[in-house]
C-alpha cells in the first residue's frame, strides 16, 4: 500500500431492473454499482463488469435519493468524503453476497452496449476500491484474461451460474491505438507473455506494467468524443464530463 492517497473515478453503472437479490430495493431510488477505475477514458470499451462471488457488498444510501452498491469499507470512506447523506455514517439498506449479484444487468456511461452483465472475478480485492470493477478487455490484461477464461471454459460458467448470453456475445472493442501494441494492447501483451489464466499473477503484473504507462504516454483515442487525441489529454476531460453529468464520482483512499 502506498503512502499517498489514490484517487479513483467511481463509474455509476445503473441496474436496469431490480431482479432477485436487488428486489428489496424496489421503490427506494435508482440503484448504481460503483466501479472504481484509474482509466475513466476507457469506458467506451466495456464488455461486462466484475464482482467477487465470495465478497460482501451492501446497498448504501447515496446523494439525491440514489443507492450505491459497493463494499462496506468503501461506503465508509465515501461517507467521510461528503458523498452520502450523513457525514461519516453510511446507511446500509441491504447486504448482498457477491454470488447473488452475478448476472445483474447495468447501463454504464460511455459503454457501447445498452446493457452489460456482472460476471465473477476471483482476484478482486475487497480492501481496494469498491470491490466492483468495470471490465475493458482491450486495455486491461486482468479483464482480457478473465473474460477469455469465462468464454473458453463452460465448466467455469456453470460453476458460477453464468449464462452464455451474459458472456459469449461480447467481443473485445478496440478503443486506443498504442504504437508497437496495436489497438488492443492488453491482448497483444497477454499473448506475448503467454498468460494462461487469471491466476497467473506474476505475468499479469508484468502485463499491466507493460501496458499501463505506455497507454497513458503514447496512446491515441480511436473512438468517442476525443477520437484522434492523446489518452493523456482525453482522460481528464472525459473524467470531468462524466462527473458533471452525474455519471461518475471522485473517491480517494
Ligand atoms: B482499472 P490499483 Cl482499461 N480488485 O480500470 C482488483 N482490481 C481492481 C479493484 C479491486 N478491488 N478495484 C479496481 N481494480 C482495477 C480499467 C483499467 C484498469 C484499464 C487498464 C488498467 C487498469 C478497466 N478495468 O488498472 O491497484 C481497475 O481496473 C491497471 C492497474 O489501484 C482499476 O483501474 O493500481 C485498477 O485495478 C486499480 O488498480
Amino acid at each position: 500500500e502506498g503512502v499517498l492517497p489514490q484517487e479513483y473515478t467511481l463509474i455509476k453503472m445503473e441496474a436496469v431492473e431490480l431482479t432477485a437479490a436487488l428486489e428489496p430495493l424496489s421503490g427506494q431510488g435508482r440503484v448504481f454499482f460503483m466501479a472504481a477505475t484509474l482509466r475513466p477514458e476507457t469506458m467506451y470499451g466495456q464488455t461486462n463488469f466484475w464482482i467477487l462471488p465470495k465478497g460482501e457488498y451492501g446497498a448504501y444510501k447515496g446523494l439525491k435519493n440514489e443507492i450505491y452498491i459497493m463494499s462496506e469499507r468503501s461506503a465508509l470512506n465515501l461517507a467521510y468524503q461528503e458523498k452520502t447523506p450523513i457525514h461519516g455514517q453510511p446507511e446500509c439498506l441491504l447486504k448482498i453476497k457477491g454470488q447473488d449479484l452475478i448476472g445483474t444487468a447495468v447501463k454504464s456511461p460511455n459503454c457501447q452496449h445498452d446493457r452489460i452483465y456482472a460476471l465473477p472475478l476471483m482476484t478482486i480485492k475487497m480492501d481496494k476500491g469498491t470491490g466492483v470493477v468495470t471490465s475493458v478487455p482491450s486495455d486491461a490484461p486482468d479483464d482480457y484474461i478473465a473474460l477469455r477464461d469465462l468464454k473458453e471454459k463452460p465448466e467455469l460458467r456453470e460453476k458460477h451460474g453464468v449464462k452464455d448470453e451474459w458472456v459469449l456475445p461480447f467481443n473485445i472493442i478496440p478503443i486506443i491505438e498504442i504504437e508497437g501494441f496495436g489497438n488492443m494492447a492488453a491482448v497483444t501483451v497477454s499473448n506475448e507473455l503467454k498468460i494462461k489464466s487469471q491466476h497467473d499473477t506474476a505475468k499479469l503484473q508484468e502485463a499491466k506494467e507493460r501496458t499501463y504507462l505506455k497507454g497513458f504516454t503514447s496512446g491515441i483515442m480511436i473512438v468517442g468524443e476525443y477520437n484522434g487525441r492523446k489518452v493523456s489529454e482525453a482522460k481528464p476531460l472525459l473524467k470531468k464530463e462524466m462527473v458533471e453529468r452525474g455519471e461518475a464520482m471522485l473517491y480517494s483512499e
